[in-house]
């Protein structure tokens, strides 16, 4: 018998994939998980009905999100990711020379857990000793530590359930403080064909609290439209000018210099978003 897993991204689209067999499905505290492998993607997280991370597309979303703010910070050393709680940017994050601890405050503990069962290949990293796991809410943990990370990457799922209080302006307000003086932060923020109002809205309300705000694009299959946002607010340091030769060398399938200038020119559309 085929089966197949349809995430519907809109009231009138979805993306359906064939099932060659699910792994684990579980409810928790806050939200339904599921791992399934698939014959397109390979396994997939699905959190609340939606594609968090497939074997075959993650390292689209997780370099992009790490490697584009660490290598616009001249010196990152201490870096903090939300949610995340499948260990893919922490993995990244501990690829850069310079960094000495990276943190991860992820809501749901079972998250990590089935990561960690099931998906090694993008877990692998939560256990290296420059990583620190922390199960608790997010808001929570950035209210609680000031003026302490180089760079705070906000790995959430969409603006529905528990990470709702993520896309806020106190949030975001928040971030700056835990920031150091010459911090940087990101946040993941959906994508421009599907979410305008949600990016126009995050990037407003970064520019009104950070002096640099900069919106960012690359493609993922697996997401919403397949072609998906970032929203980087910055204390000192423009993207636009990072000196490409000096961003080192990384074990990276999408990432690289070229890419680190070219995913700020944005499709007309786009910009006009912002
Ligand atoms: N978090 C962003 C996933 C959003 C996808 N949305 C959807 N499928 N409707 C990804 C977490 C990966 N670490």
């Amino acid at each position: 018998m085929e089966l197949w897993y349809t995430e519907y991204q809109t009231k009138n689209v979805g993306i359906t994939c064939k099932v060659k067999q699910t792994y684990h499905t579980e409810k928790t505290q806050y939200q339904d998980i599921a791992l399934i492998d698939t014959e397109q993607f390979g396994k997939m997280l699905v959190l609340d009905g939606t594609v968090q991370t497939t074997i075959e597309d993650e390292f689209v979303y997780h370099e992009m999100i790490s490697h584009v703010p660490l290598a616009t910070h001249k010196n990152p050393k201490k870096a903090l990711v939300i949610g995340g709680g499948d260990g893919g940017a922490i993995r990244e994050i501990i690829k850069h020379p310079t960094i000495e601890k990276a943190v991860l405050c992820e809501i749901d503990g079972r998250v990590i857990e089935i990561a960690k069962e099931y998906l090694p290949e993008i877990s692998c990293a939560l256990t290296d000793e420059k990583v620190e796991v922390i199960v608790d809410d997010g808001i929570k943990y950035v209210n609680q530590h000031k003026n302490e990370f180089d760079v705070i990457m906000i790995d959430s799922t969409d603006p529905v359930g528990p990470a709702v209080g993520l896309f806020s302006k106190e949030f975001y307000k928040a971030i700056y403080e835990c920031l150091k003086e010459d911090g940087i932060f990101v946040a993941q923020t959906e994508s421009p064909f599907f979410h305008k109002d949600l990016i126009r809205n995050a990037f407003k309300n970064v520019e009104s609290i950070f002096p640099i705000a900069r919106l960012y694009t690359c493609a993922i299959p697996t997401y919403p439209s397949g072609y998906w946002s970032f929203t980087m607010g910055s204390k000192k340091y423009d993207p636009l000018e990072t000196d490409l030769d000096s961003i080192p060398k990384l074990d990276t399938k999408y990432y690289c210099p070229q890419i680190h200038k070219a995913v700020f020119a944005l499709p007309k559309f786009v910009s006009d978003i912002i």
